[in-house]
């Protein structure tokens, strides 16, 4: 059975449509999608159409990023937030300007859905952002730390990639897993268009908002798929590239 991670999505329609293809799903394949579906490019809500159509057809989970409960709030009748508007949430709520009401509520459902992390038959942990606890997600104290660590990563980041997963010194928190999947923080700032694996973490987010493409990565084989740099598929677009800060 395959199974593939998808990074964060946010709005990008053009390049999740380009992955899907490159993908060719296969009955019994398995997506774990990470989150951020929303803000960005101009395709948002369609994103959110396309993913409750593909949820009918193939085996997902889908993981709840931090832009996705700003988006989650939004839909369920909250004043948007301005944080949220600055940071690529105009552009979904212009993007909802052409959704029925009808379809906004199925909208709001798959987003009330969403999981916080997955645990798959392998130990292998799938989060948007991260998690504080060295016991583990399951004794997250504070659950937005799901959708907002970054922690997590930054300790994956400093470990001397020699040391063994066995030793003392490795982190408690990384140790509890076989391996860790996680978005939310765009390669593209350390100038990376790839997925990059550090210590037993492999961070999929390719920045799709930015300047890099959508990926994926088979979990089992590690192959790597990915769409074109999407600011090439939006060409009249500017994405998030005018937010000077890139950790939202
Ligand atoms: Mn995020």
């Amino acid at each position: 059975m395959r199974t593939f991670v998808i990074g964060d999505i946010h709005g990008a329609l053009k390049a999740l449509e380009q992955l899907v293809e490159k993908i060719a799903p296969r009955k019994g394949d398995r997506f774990i999608f990470m989150g951020d579906y929303v803000d960005g490019w101009s395709q948002s809500a369609q994103v959110i159409s396309r993913l409750l159509e593909f949820g009918e057809q193939y085996a997902c989970v889908f993981l709840r990023g931090n832009h996705d409960v700003w988006c989650e709030a939004w839909l369920n009748g909250q004043e948007a937030d301005p944080t949220w508007l600055f940071h690529g949430g105009q552009s979904t709520v212009d993007s909802y300007e052409a959704v029925s009401g009808q379809q906004q509520k199925a909208h709001l459902h798959f987003f009330n859905k969403l999981r916080s992390y997955y645990e798959d038959e392998n130990n292998r942990l799938y989060v948007h952002a991260g998690f504080s606890s060295l016991h583990g997600p399951s004794r997250e104290r504070d659950r937005s730390n799901f959708w907002w660590d970054r922690t997590l990563w930054e300790m994956a980041l400093s470990i001397d990639k020699d040391l063994p997963q066995s030793s003392l010194f490795y982190p408690r928190r990384l140790r509890a897993f076989r391996e860790i999947f996680i978005g939310h923080t765009p390669t593209v700032n350390y100038n990376i268009f790839r997925p990059m694996h550090c210590a037993n973490v492999w961070n999929v987010d390719t920045g799709a908002a930015f300047t890099g493409p959508l990926s994926a990565v088979e979990v089992h084989t590690k192959t790597i798929l990915q769409s074109d740099a999407v600011q090439q598929l939006y060409p009249f677009e500017r994405g998030r590239n005018d937010q000077p800060y890139r950790s939202l």
